[in-house]
């Protein structure tokens, strides 16, 4: 393996505490510290991500690529180039040290002049992939198929007006959930790029509905064919690239998969970015997913809340992401999902180096949120006073409600005879949010939290 593109790093990022002056050294996040008797590292499953760290030079729209990222047309042929891009990536995931990594078929394997030799390209790098993971533990959180790049899929990719797009799009799907059996991926990847609209006047939105419905039973049902045993998941996204993307958000796509009788066979992964853009918080979309049993992996990032755009920054708020773990902890804990960093460097952020100090910040920030969420978590607070606000509900009244042994005339007579007379009692929420508060202030001084 090439030791070449991060040679300051010896090793692997080292936990160095909070009063570390190193700054490739974590400052939170330590691995095998117990956190309600599980280890950090097994509760955020970090990864990262092929296409923003490993793929993309900085370009944007406006200007050409500007990160020291050597092993982009590094010389010889595209498989070459390919093969050097692929060790500088594990030698960071190892470096790094973080269990996971996430890529689409296009980040690792060069198009080719046909699909026959994308697939055998694709194919040549897994094995090296293969490889790779057996030296480094490094390991896949999922695998997906980039169905947006490609100008044939300008229109979508299930939901083309051209059958033979949605054919194309068959086929990488294919390839790419074989790919990541081979590779003992513990989840598989649905985002759905361009599958939306630009505007009405050209789209059949029924007929789009049906084409993308049918697309997920197909990877569904070729998923229980070659006994793949991870977790197919769907990404919400509101807008960008198209105007209007049909996976909007966690209650639509579950509305679409139960529609469907789609529910059993997804769930969702949800990105932080995503959810602000849907004019949600990431919180409530965790809390809806895992209310609704449809919770399954996290795209860990943030927007910025001056721009109406996927900035996919690098998270820094623990404030942020401290009822996100709780919900999480809350819930139960990921099984197969885990937190991708689905995060790029800012376009100045030039050096090799900066993304390592990118990911030791995110890392971290989640590490600390984590500590913070077990914290409410067993102090019980927050639990507490939710169980006391829908306390009625377990009584006579609630339980005879929901039980279906009154009716709407059985409770009007109750009313109207005065039996009941509801008081309004105070939501709290000011004293809801100093309990979080302090639970975020205190963590150091928590008690679980220290295992
Ligand atoms: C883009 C999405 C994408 C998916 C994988 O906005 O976040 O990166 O995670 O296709
Ligand atoms: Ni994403
Ligand atoms: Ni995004």
């Amino acid at each position: 393996m090439s030791e070449g593109f991060f040679s300051e790093i010896a090793g692997h990022i080292p936990f160095g505490g909070l009063d570390s002056t190193d700054p490739l050294s974590f400052k939170v996040y330590d691995p095998d510290r117990l956190v309600l008797g599980k280890r950090m590292a097994d509760h955020l499953r970090i990864g990262v991500c092929f296409w923003h760290s490993f793929a993309w030079d900085g370009r944007d729209m406006f200007g050409s690529g500007t990160l020291d990222r050597p092993w982009l047309g590094a010389p010889g042929d595209q498989m070459a180039a390919a093969r050097t891009k692929m060790a500088a990536a594990f030698e960071f995931f190892a470096k790094l040290g973080v269990p996971y990594y996430c890529f689409h078929d296009r980040d690792v394997a060069p198009d080719g002049d046909s699909f026959a030799e994308f697939r055998a390209n694709l194919d040549a790098l897994v094995d090296d992939a293969l490889g790779y993971q057996e030296r480094t533990g490094a390991r896949l959180l999922w695998g997906t198929a980039n169905l947006f790049s490609h100008p044939r899929y300008q229109a979508g990719a299930a939901t083309n007006p051209d059958p033979e797009v949605f054919a194309y799009a068959a086929a990488q799907v294919k390839n790419m959930l074989e790919v990541t059996k081979r590779l003992g991926g513990t989840n598989y990847v649905l985002w759905g790029g361009r599958e939306g609209y630009d505007t009405l006047l050209n789209t059949d939105l029924r007929r789009e509905g049906d084409q993308l419905a049918r697309f997920l039973h197909l990877v569904a049902e070729h998923k229980h064919k070659i006994g793949f045993e991870g977790t197919l998941l769907i990404e919400p996204k509101p807008m960008e690239p198209t105007k209007h993307q049909y996976d909007f958000d966690s209650a639509t796509i579950h509305g679409f998969l139960v529609r469907n009788g789609l529910d059993r066979e997804y769930r969702l992964n949800i990105e932080a970015n995503h959810a602000t853009l849907a004019g949600h918080s990431f919180h409530h979309e965790i809390a809806y997913a895992m209310a609704n049993g449809m919770f399954g992996s996290i795209d860990a990032n943030r927007g910025d809340p001056q721009n109406g755009w996927d900035t996919d920054q690098f998270p820094n708020s623990v404030e942020d992401l401290a009822m996100p773990l709780y919900e999480i902890l809350r819930g139960g804990g990921f099984t197969t999902g885990g937190f991708n960093f689905d995060a790029k460097l800012r376009r100045q952020s030039i050096s090799r180096t900066d993304l390592f100090h990118a990911h030791i910040g995110g890392i971290d920030t989640l590490a600390r949120a984590l500590l913070a969420a077990a914290t409410m978590l067993e102090q019980g607070t927050l639990a507490g006073m939710l169980e006391e606000r829908y306390a009625g509900w377990e009584e006579n009244l609630g339980t005879a409600i929901l039980g279906g042994s009154v009716t709407l005339a059985d409770l009007a007579a109750k009313v109207e005879s005065g039996e009941i007379d509801p008081k309004p009692v105070s939501g709290r929420q000011e004293l809801l949010e100093s309990v979080v508060n302090q639970a975020i202030w205190s963590v150091d001084r928590a008690s679980g939290t220290a295992g």
